[in-house]
């Protein structure tokens, strides 16, 4: 019956993906900007990477520009250019259409070989030995109408918190470690130039096994937002992945 085998196919295909990437070298929370970028630099260098998105649609904050007016706007091209996203040059900035750009962007992650779970929640982390070891997955919908269904878990080398402004994965770290981390999660004013600069140099490992990138760093070390300009956020991702590609190898020779 063919309802039947389409149903199986994907049951079964769904089923093998996931039991793959279930122990995965690097797992990055949030398909946003900074988590596809992050997820396409590991995966080029041919690292087993998982993007795990709470929403249906990947892209995070991308797609709506300036409120909702669906452009976005980057200060150089040299990430852009790489992933392959038509950009015009007006005055001293560069835009771009925003729908090209996240579609572009999780194309180019998912063909570089970035495997990505749409529709999956993650609740928590696993620290095991102070380090951070994996995550604790649920499924968004049963999370949304609040069902008591147990999670399961993905293991990583490497966890990327990349999940925007609730900077969500740090907090499980700051609500169980708060001597750790003793300061809000929380940006400041906004600053363009500070932001974009701050968010870039401040990604890197916070916790034993754990990376900040994108808009969380800035709620992390609560440096200022930007708004809708996204080449810190490239940066940011691609700093994390060069920075994780570095100790993967380190850790092979
Ligand atoms: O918010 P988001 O786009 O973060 P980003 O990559 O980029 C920030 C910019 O979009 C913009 C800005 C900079 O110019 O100000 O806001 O740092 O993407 C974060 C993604 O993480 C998902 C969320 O749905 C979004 O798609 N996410 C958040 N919490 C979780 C999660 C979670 N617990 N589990 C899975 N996904």
């Amino acid at each position: 019956m063919k309802e039947t085998a389409i149903s199986r196919v994907i049951i079964g295909e769904y089923s093998r993906r996931l039991s793959d990437y279930i122990e995965s070298d690097v797992v990055i929370v949030g398909a946003g900007p900074a988590g596809l970028t992050a997820g396409y630099y590991l995966a080029k260098e041919g690292v087993k990477v998982t993007i795990v998105e709470k929403k249906l649609s990947i892209g995070g904050g991308i797609w709506g520009g300036a409120a909702g007016y669906n452009i976005v706007v980057f200060e150089d091209t040299e990430i852009i250019d790489e992933i392959g996203i038509a950009c015009e040059k007006k005055g001293d900035l560069y835009i771009a259409d925003a729908i090209e750009f996240a579609t572009g962007l999780g194309y180019k992650a998912r063909r570089a070989g970035a495997m990505i779970f749409n529709l999956l929640q993650v609740e928590d982390i696993i620290v095991k030995e102070e380090r951070v070891q994996g995550v604790v997955v649920n499924n968004t919908s049963a999370l949304m109408v609040g069902l008591h269904v147990d999670p399961f878990c993905i293991s990583s080398k490497y966890l990327v918190d990349a999940t925007g402004h609730p900077a969500e994965i740090v907090g499980f770290l700051k609500s169980k470690k708060p001597k750790q981390f003793p300061r809000a999660l929380q940006e400041y004013f906004m600053n363009v130039e500070e932001a974009e600069a701050g968010v870039v140099e401040k990604t890197g490992e916070i916790f034993d096994g754990m990376f900040v990138a994108g808009m969380a760093v800035c709620d992390v070390f609560n440096l200022p937002r930007m708004g809708p300009i996204f080449g810190g956020m490239l940066k940011s991702g691609k700093k994390a992945a060069e920075m994780i590609n570095e100790r993967l190898k380190n850790s092979i020779s």
